[in-house]
């Protein structure tokens, strides 16, 4: 029986590798997705025997009663790990566990940065007493079913992000005993549920203004950086406001243009007195004088806290709309980039020379700069065709403002900007290693031959990246031009994906790249219409793994014409493992297991299809590298003896291994 099963999954694997569809193991009493979310939290949490009945391969999670997992039917529910410190941090996978509502995890060892994948639809979230640090992920904030929400006693140091507009479910939020700094954001003021929320022992500054409207019942906020004065509409709660700087004094009246306080609702917490029709336009004289003052003093640390730009954004709120004096609600724009001078940034690119070139993005070019700390960094001089008019500077903070919000660990962070005499500076952490491009296709004496773990690595590293911008952030963004030229790599050959955000945020963006294209990464539909989607980008993602299991350019003049285009020459062959051996890069000189190899090829058949409505999301291309990442490690014949292997045994011996 058991045998009889390995084989059907060996014929379910097969047919998934080719035809791309889902698993459907037809024994196992759980949802295969849940199954594989379960296993990689469980490997990322470093496999520890405190997980009574987990393991790494198990396909059962409800059937096997794997600890502190529950169940309804086939789906897991509910994941309650407290205090047995665990270790590591729980992956990336957890968006596929849709009947998940509950994950607790609190009281562990937990540590890094909290990861972004989430059950979909959490009603509650404990994180509570581990040692995450950084921020907390966009998904999170998008996780709208939240009612229950502890992260405290971690170590998270950045602001919070604007974004809490979507929890209009939360009840109890729980962010205390962390080192968060910053003002509170305004979309706290959209925490239209919300009864509980302790805030203290964090290092907040500015006024608690935008809780004065809130459900709440019970509120802390001791042990901060507050200022101005505590809001009327809260002194009949629970309240807990010790160690912190309120003034003293009777509150002021509200600044001018605050719209009389109409029942309750008094937004900027003052006593509510009327003000002075003409008080309207100083405001916003002064937002837009804020917007032009970009440049901040900072200190030379890395992780730079500017003090907040005021943004226009029209007010939402009905009570106000309707009024004849609308005061633009003024958004604090998480912004932790730093500004650059032009004087700055010639100083370290020694005035841009050509010795300190070392690229071209996809809308200008890229120095080094070097800065007198000793720091490195990459400096993006956007083409300045890009931003001209009157709006330039102004439509340039905002697409800053947009990037300063993309973090992951496999995209090329932002650190600062220049924007002054009508130039369009992004500076960049700089990657040792340059770009996969340069390091496939260029190689100089430094640079070792990439051994065949390190560019399934590089594609997984890569693709999380895709994954993130499509699936994570919201709106989606499409990066449009996904290139082997836009991969960087660190000093330990980690990917970084650069050029984020550029094409969706730049608004001539897609006028340029169409002026500009690169042949070969292109899908069909783009060539055909200049239809970009992110099923464009999962296609110019199959050439890059093309490249990394060829080592060839995606278009080569110098080869016969019938191999020029890499993905023509490619295709038809990438199901017949003969062929592949001869495909492969020679560079390898043979050393790759096959099984490693022809899953690959796989994933690549799939990413490259004509028919953007076949090709698979981002998030599926990842799980298949995990897999291939995770047999890999468990396969320990890893040298080219699997050679001359039919494909058909290649499958059977690897499934003997896991
Ligand atoms: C959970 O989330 C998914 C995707 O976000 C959604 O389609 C589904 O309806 C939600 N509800 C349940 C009970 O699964
Ligand atoms: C949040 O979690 C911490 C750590 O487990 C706990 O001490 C605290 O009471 C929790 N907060 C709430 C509101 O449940
Ligand atoms: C993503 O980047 C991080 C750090 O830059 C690295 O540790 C990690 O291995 C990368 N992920 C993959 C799958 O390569
Ligand atoms: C930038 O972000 C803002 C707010 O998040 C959004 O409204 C705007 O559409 C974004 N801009 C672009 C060009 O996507
Ligand atoms: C595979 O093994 C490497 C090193 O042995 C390890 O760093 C990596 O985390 C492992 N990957 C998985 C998915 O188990
Ligand atoms: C693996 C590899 O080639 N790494 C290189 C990355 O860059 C550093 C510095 O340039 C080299 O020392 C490494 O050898």
């Amino acid at each position: 029986m058991r045998e009889m099963s390995a084989v059907v999954r060996v014929l379910v694997l097969f047919s998934v590798c080719i035809l791309g569809l889902k698993p459907s193991f037809i024994n196992a009493a759980t949802d295969p997705q849940d199954a594989a979310a379960l296993r990689t939290m469980y490997t990322s949490m470093n496999s520890q025997p405190q997980l009574t009945g987990w393991s790494a391969n198990g396909d059962d999670p409800c059937g096997q009663s794997w600890k502190g997992v529950t169940c309804s039917g086939q789906r897991v529910t509910e994941i309650k790990l407290s205090g047995l410190g665990l270790s590591g941090s729980y992956g990336y996978q957890l968006g596929s566990l849709t009947s998940t509502t509950v994950l607790d995890l609190s009281n562990n060892n937990l540590a890094g940065s909290i990861p972004y994948g989430l059950p979909p639809n959490l009603t509650r979230l404990n994180l509570g007493g581990n040692n995450f640090n950084g921020d907390i992920p966009y998904s999170v904030y998008s996780t709208a079913s939240l009612v229950y929400l502890n992260i405290s006693h971690n170590q998270l140091q950045n602001q919070l992000g604007d974004y809490f507009g979507k929890l209009t479910s939360l009840s109890t939020l729980d962010i205390s005993f962390n080192s968060i700094a910053g003002n509170l954001p305004e979309s706290f003021s959209s925490l239209s549920s919300v009864k509980k929320m302790y805030l203290q022992n964090n290092q907040f500054t500015g006024t608690i203004d935008v809780l004065a409207n809130l459900p709440l019942d019970e509120l802390n906020v001791e042990n901060n950086r507050f200022t101005g004065w505590v809001p009327q509409q809260l002194k009949s709660i629970d309240l807990k406001i010790n160690g912190n700087s309120w003034n003293s004094g009777p509150a002021p009246p509200p600044p001018p243009g605050t719209p009389p306080a109409t029942r309750n609702r008094n937004h900027r917490g003052g006593n509510g007195d009327t003000s002075s029709d003409g008080g309207g336009e100083m405001k916003s004289v002064q937002i837009s004088s804020t917007l032009d003052t970009k440049t901040f003093d900072v200190p030379a640390t890395i992780n730079l806290k500017p003090p907040p730009i005021e943004r226009h954004k029209s007010f939402d709120d009905d009570d106000f709309s309707k009024k004849p004096i609308v005061v633009k609600k003024s958004v604090t724009a998480p912004i932790n980039v730093k500004a650059y001078t032009v004087a700055d940034l010639q100083m370290a690119t020694g005035s841009f020379s050509v010795e300190n070139l070392v690229g071209e993005g996809s809308f200008g070019r890229i120095y080094r700069a070097q800065f007198d700390e000793g720091k490195v960094l990459a400096v993006n001089k956007i083409d300045s065709a890009l931003f001209v008019g009157r709006q330039s500077s102004e439509d340039f903070t905002e697409v800053v403002l947009n990037i300063s919000h993309l973090h992951h660990p496999n995209v090329t962070e932002l650190v600062g900007y220049c924007s002054e005499h009508g130039q369009s500076l992004l500076v960049y952490e700089f990657h040792k290693n340059g770009s996969l491009h340069d390091y496939l296709h260029i190689p100089d004496e430094y640079s070792k031959p990439l051994i065949w773990n390190t560019r399934v690595k590089i594609a997984l590293g890569a693709a999380r990246a895709l994954e993130y911008l499509h699936e994570v952030c919201s709106p989606s963004i499409v990066h449009k031009n996904v290139k082997s030229g836009n991969i960087l790599l660190d000093a330990e050959l980690n990917p970084h994906l650069s050029d984020c955000g550029l094409a969706n945020f730049i608004p001539r963006a897609n006028e340029y790249l169409s002026s500009n294209v690169e042949v070969g990464f292109n899908a069909p539909e783009i060539l055909m219409s200049g239809q970009y989607s992110v099923k464009s980008d999962v296609y110019s993602f199959g050439v890059i793994m093309l490249e990394l299991l060829t080592g060839r350019k995606p278009f080569d003049s110098s080869r016969p014409r019938s191999e020029q285009s890499l993905v023509q020459w490619a295709l038809p062959q990438l199901h017949d493992i003969d062929a592949l051996s001869e495909m492969v890069d020679p560079v390898l000189e043979g050393l790759y297991p096959v099984k490693s190899l022809s899953r690959f090829a796989d994933v690549i058949a799939l990413c490259v299809q004509a028919e953007p409505e076949f090709r698979p999301p981002m998030s599926e291309v990842v799980q298949s590298l995990v897999l291939l990442v995770q047999r890999a490690n468990m396969s320990k014949r890893t040298i080219g003896v699997d050679q001359g292997t039919s494909r058909r045994e290649s499958q059977d011996s690897s499934e003997n291994l896991s």
